[in-house]
């Protein structure tokens, strides 16, 4: 393949140096490009293995809850390996060069420029890892993106200065009804009460600046716009009960770290049961606490503020005063 030192092989020299006398050099693009395969072949062997728990993810927040945050997950974990596997190969051919070709004497050693081959597989090489890596990012964002027609649940994430407003929805898109609602308070977190196994559909909009509404397990935010702009995005399906901390992941202003939520995950039934008693007129509260619920937020808390505290004219002293 590459064109061996003079002073050890004269004759391999010369043969590797007449362009197209390559039968060994045609052996070794032909190794190289089975390597290729071979390592593909793995990647797609490996990505059906749970090799992303072995390595704590690759840095990527494991524990999705939905099939759209593991197809993510699976996507980030195929990704590592391949660049782990190109990795892998560039630092053996570098430590191999290092040592094969290393300086035995002072004379110049061949050159070997104008190898098609290599010249081939480094251009033809990085287009298609490139373009597989286009193609499954292309297939799961596509995927993760879709909406429906007729999603199981509607909900509307109002994002405000400085909390949220939840309604359920009897339909999709502006003209649908608010049915139910959760709102958030400073002495109350907001439950965004949701069930497991339907498909669920968020239509954002916001009442002044940009937030963005992020529930980490979901491994999914999207920034929630003002004005006519309403963003919209589905999950199939919650497959974990449970509560899970929901975040506004958007420098929004001064409070804009005390924006917090909760996600609440419970079986379809106590969801309907849920809305209905919501549906009844109950407080969030004692709408959570008829399914057996707990009342108040689980995994965040209200913050507290310590306005007076940033207060720093407490006994209003006329300006000026001095002491
Ligand atoms: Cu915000």
């Amino acid at each position: 393949m590459v064109a061996r030192s003079s002073e050890v092989r004269p004759s391999a020299v010369r043969r590797s140096a007449v362009p197209g006398a390559g039968g060994r050099r045609g052996r070794g693009a032909g190794r190289l490009a089975g390597l290729g395969l071979g390592g593909a072949a793995l990647l797609v062997l490996l990505t059906g293995c749970d090799v992303g728990a072995t390595f704590d993810g690759f840095g990527w927040p494991q524990g999705g809850i939905t099939p759209e945050a593991h197809r993510m997950y699976d996507l980030w974990i195929a990704s590592c390996i391949a660049a782990l596997a190109v990795g892998v190969f560039v630092w053996g051919l570098i430590f191999w060069c290092v040592v094969r070709y290393r300086k035995r004497g002072n004379e110049l050693p061949v050159q070997t420029r104008y190898n098609m081959p290599m010249e081939f597989l480094y251009t033809i090489a990085p287009i298609l890892i490139v373009s597989v890596l286009f193609y499954y990012t292309a297939i799961v964002q596509t995927g993760v993106d879709r909406t429906t027609r007729n999603p199981d649940v509607t909900v509307e994430v109002v994002a405000f200065k400085w909390n949220w407003q939840f309604n359920y929805r009897d339909g999709q898109g502006q003209d649908a009804n608010t049915v139910a609602s959760v709102l958030g308070t400073s002495e109350v977190i907001p439950i965004l009460v949701l069930p497991t196994g339907r498909s669920i559909r968020f239509e954002e909009t916001s009442r002044d600046v940009i937030h963005s509404f992020w529930v980490p397990e979901l491994l999914f935010k999207r920034d929630v716009m003002p004005g006519n702009i309403r963003n919209v995005f589905e999950v199939s399906r919650i497959d974990t009960e449970g509560a899970f901390v929901g975040r506004c992941a958007e420098l929004c202003g001064s409070y804009h770290a005390f924006m917090n939520f909760e996600l609440r995950a419970v079986s379809p039934e106590k969801y309907d049961q849920f809305l209905a008693a919501k549906r009844d007129g109950r407080s969030t509260q004692e709408a959570l606490m008829a399914i057996g619920e707990e009342p108040y937020a689980q995994t965040t808390r209200p913050f507290e503020t310590r306005r007076t505290e940033a207060n720093f004219n407490p006994d209003n002293a006329p300006a000026g005063a001095g002491s």
